[in-house]
């Protein structure tokens, strides 16, 4: 035999004892659990806010894994422990399908415990899988007691520099502190926080890339704090520690009270190094009155709405070093952490550097170089450019240009937004600002080295946002609807910096309530933004005012006690809306209360359950017959409407809590107010009163189900003549909008949907795209080529409400919606319409990734669509009879993973379990 045959035979040995073993094998175990995550969706968390975390898991896609019918999670203070030794818990084998949410049970845990963690399931059919890897969380200093360290800073308000506003700046504040170790370090934390925001370096090394640290909270009741991994920064012997720190958003100018900036507090820091050396013993660094700063250093200026100021001249070189002689820089004062305002871990993701944009085009104008990004954006731009000596550079911002070629900034009312940077020497500079960020489409450079020719890559744009990742995709096969998509994203990607702000660019940038109330649905698919939210609403909790409202603006930085009808109602509406997509309870019980004390509040307003909240009412309701930005529709019956809508919203929420006497208690009020409203604001056709028939009006009582069956239908046909009147044009402001896809929607006028969603001309989504738009717009008229810009000065480019057609793109057009908290059971439906031919989306849900698309060719209709493990869906699919529906290419018969579930008179509805499915139906003439 040669010695190939030999191979021959041996492999094909080989293979059969192989096919033998893996043939005759029953499959003993199935493949692990995926996605590990903690609590809202965190993977190994370090310096965690949540002694009592939650559990969740995806099962893999594998054909042999329909659903789970049983857990077991184990936790231990050792991975080497697991699974069979778990000293810190053990769930045991527990018959469940809940494969989300599993709330930890063990020992209860403290400030900097580490625990590692991992699961297994067992499937339809009682097989085990594999242990999945394991996971770990690290819980960060849970309360004040465990800080020893003293807030630390220098006193700048004494210098009493005034910006733009006559508001106190405070000069950027560099502090150090040098310390000796004499035993090598096995790991090191470093706890920190700053009322202010801050960069910290060790030995010269940043210690992270964290845009604009801790963030954005009601610093009065609570500042979040930093855990950082700082183990390979430190070494044995000298080391050294430097903060920069600036006003930020606790000690610079926000809002517009004046009186708030007059006399901010000199920002301080707050940190707490904490070492374990390899012998076991631990020692602690700790900001003190030890420490030394100095306010001259580089960076001069640095506000949030007025940019920063950079001289090159003043660097010190090596400062956070070793080597760096202090001589000249001052003690610090410190103070004791009091227990007046609480230090809890942050709760969701710092502000990184998401992603980059070059430069798409330069425009040379009267002497000055603009720099042309093509996408409306927020953050700072890096920039590479040939300077002189002594040269000091201007950096203007613009979200876009003026038909002129001119740069319009006066939509950033009296934010300042330029930087400036002096050069030391000559060459190119290479700079970013840290410590402000700006709305931009648009930079423009002047003051540089005017020898060399303005280049591309002088200027590129760093987009900063919360660093949460991509949930969904959308797309069809339409441009414009593509790019309303993308300009929803970019709105999204522009407004969630650390809190959701209403604009990004001028002198606000704040939590405006509405704005949140009304696009948070939307940002769900788009992003993983469930702990972004979960964070904001703690605010939003701590903002409440003792009489139950809910302040205009959270952080509430206006202070005004003031409250509007339909912003405040965010309190009710995103809980339930985040429940409701991630089929979390505990987002509903940490509200419940806020919640309650919120419909009391309407109560207190409200004589015989009619509303006299006032507020901002349809916001921006286009060409109001008034002339008003509130628009035409009657603020008492906005806000009964939203009064009945919170205390609907209340009662869902106690039913799923399984509180029946408040469930009892809140849905008999919803009923009395939405009769009221109905006897109040209608009449006995189901026409609006007199002077309030708008759009919204209808809206309002047909979505939040305020208008009795007799009468829907009335009421829908007035909706309809509305719609009619105008064109066939929406005319509706920020709280119409969002309801319009949702009443024509469940009334069956779907068509009608269509053809406002892709209407051309104003007022409509794809008049700002014709317009140029990037971005989502304030204003359905913001800006247009033949009037130029909207007169007012209130008029963002970057203004995220409209985009909450978004949610109404993703559940109908592409077809993916939750029947059942958390997508336990997914519907599928999706209603092609005219002029599209195709359209797909897809979903991270907490059970996996859900998939629909759907393609309209040849006269066929094709639907692909995957359901994740532990789920079902409900799909709904277009046919006269069964015969015409094909599955993976033939005609549908009942298995078990799909099922007829009901046949209506052109629409089947099947029910799926896990899998792909390719549907082909015929399009009826
Ligand atoms: C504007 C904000 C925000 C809106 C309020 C009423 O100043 O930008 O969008 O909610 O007004």
């Amino acid at each position: 035999m040669n010695t190939n045959m030999f191979k021959y035979l041996f492999s094909a040995m080989c293979c059969f004892i192989l096919f033998f073993q893996v043939s005759c094998k029953e499959p003993q175990t199935l493949g692990s659990p995926k996605n590990l995550t903690v609590s809202e969706g965190f993977e190994n968390p370090l310096g965690f806010y949540n002694s009592k975390p939650s559990f969740s898991w995806q099962l893999p896609v594998l054909y042999e894994v329909k659903n789970q019918t049983a857990y077991q999670i184990v936790a231990a203070t050792n991975p080497e422990l697991l699974p069979n030794n778990p000293d810190v818990w053990d769930s045991n084998k527990q018959e469940s399908r809940q494969s989300t949410w599993i709330n930890y049970q063990g020992k209860a845990l403290k400030s900097r415990q580490k625990v590692y963690w991992q699961v297994k399931y067992w499937n339809q059919d009682d097989i085990a899988s594999e242990w999945s890897e394991i996971k770990n969380f690290e819980l960060g200093l849970l309360g004040n007691s465990e800080w020893h360290a003293k807030w630390i800073g220098l006193d700048t308000k004494k210098e009493k520099i005034l910006g733009s506003q006559e508001n106190i700046i405070h000069r950027v504040q560099y502090l150090r502190k040098g310390f000796e170790l004499s035993a090598e370090v096995a790991s090191a934390r470093l706890y920190i926080t700053a009322k202010g925001v801050f960069d910290v370096a060790i030995n010269g090394e940043d210690v992270s890339d964290d845009v604009m640290p801790p963030g954005y909270t009601p610093y009065k009741a609570r500042l979040e704090t930093i855990t950082y991994d700082v183990t390979g920064l430190i070494v044995s012997g000298q080391n050294t520690i430097g903060v920069e720190l600036a006003a930020g958003w606790h000690s610079g100018r926000l809002g517009w009270k004046k009186s708030l900036w007059i006399d901010t507090e000199s920002p301080k820091v707050l940190c707490q190094l904490e070492l374990t050396m390899k012998d076991g013993s631990k020692q602690m660094i700790l900001s003190d009155e030890g420490w030394e700063g100095t306010t001259n250093g580089p960076i001069r200026i640095s506000e949030i709405y007025d940019g920063e100021t950079y001289d090159a001249n003043l660097e010190m070189s090596g400062w956070a070093t070793n080597n760096f002689n202090d001589k000249k820089w001052e003690s610090v004062e410190a103070f004791p952490v009091s227990n007046d305002i609480r230090l809890e871990p942050k709760r969701h993701t710092t502000v990184k550097t998401k992603i980059e944009l070059a430069t798409k085009e330069i425009i040379e104008k009267d002497g000055a170089v603009i720099f042309d990004l093509k996408q409306n954006m927020v953050g700072v731009p890096l920039l590479k450019v040939p300077m002189k000596k002594e040269q000091t550079l201007k950096v203007r911002f613009a979200e876009m240009l003026s038909p002129d070629g001119t740069f319009y900034t006066e939509n950033y009312r009296s934010a300042q937004s330029t930087n400036y940077y002096t050069a030391s020497k000559d060459g190119v500079v290479e700079w970013m600002p840290k410590f402000t960020f700006h709305g931009f489409r648009y930079v423009e450079l002047s003051g540089f080295d005017t020898s060399k020719t303005p280049s591309k890559n002088w200027v590129t744009g760093l987009v900063q946002y919360s660093d949460f990742e991509q949930n969904g995709t959308f797309a069809s096969s339409h441009e414009k609807l593509n790019q309303l998509q993308n300009n929803i994203v970019w709105g999204l990607r522009g407004n969630f910096f650390d809190i959701p702000t209403d604009c990004p660019q001028r002198d606000e940038r704040m939590g405006w309530t509405g704005d949140a109330q009304v696009f948070g649905p939307t940002s769900m698919f788009n992003a993983d933004v469930y702990k972004f939210w979960a964070s904001w609403l703690q605010s939003v909790r701590e903002s409440q005012y003792d009489n139950g409202g809910i302040p205009w603006v959270v952080p509430d930085v206006l202070l005004n006690n003031k409250v509007s009808a339909g912003w405040g109602d965010v309190c009710t509406i995103i809980p339930w809306k985040i429940y409701f997509r991630t089929g979390d309870k505990k987002i509903l019980e940490e509200n419940f209360e806020t919640m309650k004390r919120w419909v009391a509040y309407h109560e207190t307003r409200s004589k015989d359950y009619i509303s006299s909240m006032d507020g901002f009412a349809d916001w921006l309701q286009p060409l109001p017959a008034n002339g008003n930005n509130k628009g035409d529709t009657s603020h008492s019956l906005i806000g009964t409407a939203f009064f009945a809508h919170s205390a609907n919203l209340t009662a869902k929420t106690a039913k799923a809590l399984g509180k029946t006497d408040a469930f009892k208690k809140y849905n008999t009020l919803y009923k009395n107010v939405s009769k009221a409203f109905e006897t109040e604001f209608f009449d006995e056709n189901g026409k609006v009163k007199e002077g309030t028939a708008t759009q919204t009006s209808y809206l309002l009582g047909l979505a939040f189900g305020l208008i009795s069956e007799d009468n829907k239908a009335k009421a829908k046909k007035y909706l309809i003549e509305k719609i009619t009147e105008a064109d066939n044009h929406l005319r509706t402001g920020f709280l119409g909008t969002p309801l319009l896809s949702e009443v024509l929607d469940e009334t069956g006028e779907i068509d009608l949907m269509y053809k406002l969603l892709f209407n051309e001309t104003y007022p409509s989504w794809f008049y700002s795209i014709n317009q140029g738009a990037t971005t989502i717009w304030e204003r359905w008229n913001s800006y247009s080529k033949t009037d130029g810009f909207n007169p007012q000065k209130m008029n963002s480019l970057n203004h995220y409400a409209y985009g909450a057609i978004g949610e109404w793109m993703y559940e109908r057009i592409a077809g993916i919606a939750p029947l059942e908290p958390g997508y336990k059971t997914i519907r599928i439906a999706p209603v092609p319409g005219e002029p599209l031919t195709s359209a797909s989306a897809n979903l991270n849900t907490p059970y996996g990734e859900v998939a629909s698309a759907w393609e309209i060719k040849d006269k066929g209709f094709f639907l692909n669509v995957t359901v994740p493990p532990n789920t079902k869906a409900v799909i709904e699919i277009q046919a006269n009879t069964s015969q015409e529906i094909f599955v993976n290419g033939e005609v549908f018969k009942e298995s078990e993973n799909l099922k007829l579930i009901e046949k209506g008179t052109s629409v089947f509805k099947l029910s799926a379990q896990s899998g792909s499915y390719n549907f082909q139906t015929t399009i009826k003439e």
